[in-house]
């Protein structure tokens, strides 16, 4: 057992200010490492100490693992935490940390590597009952072998690079006659990307639903899960909305889901916060496909639910501590929403929007928090992830939560530059969205950037149609309010 008295936390944005956050509440000093882009950004000013570790680029700053820890030794750190990305899930930077005798807040580097090989952890997790999509458990190599086997498991199927995740390296295969060619691909991409040529091959479950189960676990042996998120709202592997918990879980699957989350954790000797994610079919077979060890970008929606710090958490854990709670002790408290405020154009494919937040009022109210790493008058920089907010709506139902994030919506102004908040809104009111009935294919299925546009000129069309039942003095104020910064007429009422 060994009390953190200083962390430093090798990140930036908005999750570097949430870990400071939590660890001010511990009494533990903070450190913050930033790029010369950063200079002037709120977790630099948040911290106790800060350290410049180079300029902009992350492969000059945030990913050079030397820099940070000569930032600890600076400094007398005694801990660092990664935060989501830059290091996170970098089994070496884990073992260095260790090595120069820090405290790294996380699961250890076997565990990370583990992971890292989606066919290593397969083949971990089968010995504990979880169940798999079909597939094959051996990288492929043999192409006639490889064509025998898929026509076994019945077209479509996936080939996967087993050092890929999140989506990186996977090709569909229709039919046979493809084969071969996405077989090359895959393996090329494969080798570029990761320096690993290894592909596998799994049947392709055409439209799932990705639900995700929060685990931790301690450094005795127990470990819990926190229930699941919902994260099936996603374009190109980005997720936009998350929820928890899943609107299509029953008590029953929860509970076999959840074991089987604990499985895979057991079965990598895991401890800290780490996640596991399954796809769910339409007849709701789950199958387990990876595990990110790390604190997920979207942990707030479990955190709403459970009212648990899940930083603390992750603290305590790293000095030695025991779990706290059993997996008996655990509830869900009613339901929560997040969407993701990233500075992209919704209308225009979502190209980066990046710019100056002109205007930027954060909503308010009962139940609603914003995680952000920015104010009013600040620069996006696009050095790193769009990424501008994420906006968490906590209610007793599903239902009521919506309708707060959409209230919530329409009270974030944010000027200067376009959001995906409209796009959020969009899916907010669809009806595959509140009747709970959609997959990962939803912004495929129903969204069209014309549909944004269309709603926009609605509202736009509305207020002219107002302005002209009235007299011309009122216009002219009308005119007056909507020309100043606040208005967010334009902005979010799409
Ligand atoms: C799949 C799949 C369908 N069948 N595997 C994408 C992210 C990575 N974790 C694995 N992914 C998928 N694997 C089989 N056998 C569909 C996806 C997938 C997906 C998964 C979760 C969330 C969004 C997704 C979007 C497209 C595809």
């Amino acid at each position: 057992m060994k009390k953190i008295k200083k962390l430093l936390v090798a990140n930036r944005g908005e999750i570097a200010l949430r870990i400071m956050r939590s660890a001010r509440e511990m009494g533990i000093k903070t450190v913050a490492v930033y790029s010369e882009a950063d200079r002037q950004a709120l977790h630099v000013r948040f911290a106790d100490e800060a350290i410049c570790i180079g300029p902009p680029p992350s492969a000059q700053s945030y990913l050079v693992m030397e820099k940070i820890i000569a930032a600890a030794k600076q400094t007398g750190a005694d801990a660092i935490h990664p935060g989501y990305g830059f290091l996170s899930e970098n089994e070496d930077f884990a073992a260095l940390v260790r090595k120069e005798g820090f405290i790294f807040i996380g699961p250890s580097p076997e565990s990370i590597e583990l992971m890292g090989s989606k066919l290593a952890a397969k083949a971990a997790v089968a010995k504990f009952n979880v169940p798999l999509v079909p597939g094959t458990s051996e990288p492929i190599s043999d192409l006639a072998k490889a064509k025998k086997i898929a026509t076994e498991i019945g077209y479509p199927i996936l080939i996967k690079a087993s050092a890929g995740g999140g989506g990186k390296g996977m090709r569909i295969v229709d039919a046979e006659p493809d084969f071969e060619t996405q077989m090359d691909r895959a393996v090329s991409e494969a080798k570029s990307a990761f320096g690993d040529g290894s592909v596998f091959i799994e049947k392709y479950v055409t439209q799932p639903r990705h639900i995700e189960f929060q685990i931790f676990g301690d450094q005795h042996g127990n470990v819990v899960h926190l229930f699941e998120r919902e994260c099936s709202v996603q374009r190109r592997h980005q997720k936009v909305i998350e929820e928890a918990p899943s609107s299509v879980l029953t008590p029953a699957l929860r509970k076999k889901m959840g074991e089987a989350a604990v499985n895979v954790a057991k079965a990598a000797n895991y401890y800290n916060a780490g996640t596991v994610e399954f796809i769910v079919d339409e007849n709701l077979n789950f199958y387990f496909l990876e595990m990110n060890t790390r604190l997920q970008v979207e942990h707030p929606v479990t955190e709403e639910i459970t009212g648990l710090d899940l930083v603390k958490l992750q603290i305590l854990i790293a000095e030695g501590e025991k779990l706290p709670f059993k997996q008996e002790d655990l509830k869900i408290n009613g339901h929560a929403i997040e969407v993701r405020v990233y500075a992209e154009d919704p209308a225009n494919n979502f190209l980066p929007d990046i710019g100056t937040l002109k205007t930027y009022i954060r909503p308010q109210g009962h139940g609603i928090r914003v995680d952000d790493g920015f104010e009013q008058g600040m620069a996006v920089p696009f050095y790193y992830d769009p990424m501008i907010a994420k906006m968490i709506c906590h209610d007793s139902t599903r239902e009521r939560a919506i309708t707060k994030t959409i209230r919530a919506i329409d009270e974030y102004t944010i000027t200067g530059l376009e959001t995906t908040l409209s796009f959020c809104r969009f899916v907010l009111k669809h009806e595959a969205f509140t009747s709970g009935n959609f997959d990962t294919k939803f912004v495929e299925k129903y969204f069209k950037p014309e549909l944004l546009r269309a709603q926009q000129d609605e509202t736009e069309e509305l207020l002219a149609a107002l302005l002209a039942t009235l007299p011309t003095e009122k216009v002219a104020q009308v005119a007056a309010i909507e020309s100043t910064p606040v208005s967010n007429w334009k902005k979010n009422r799409t």
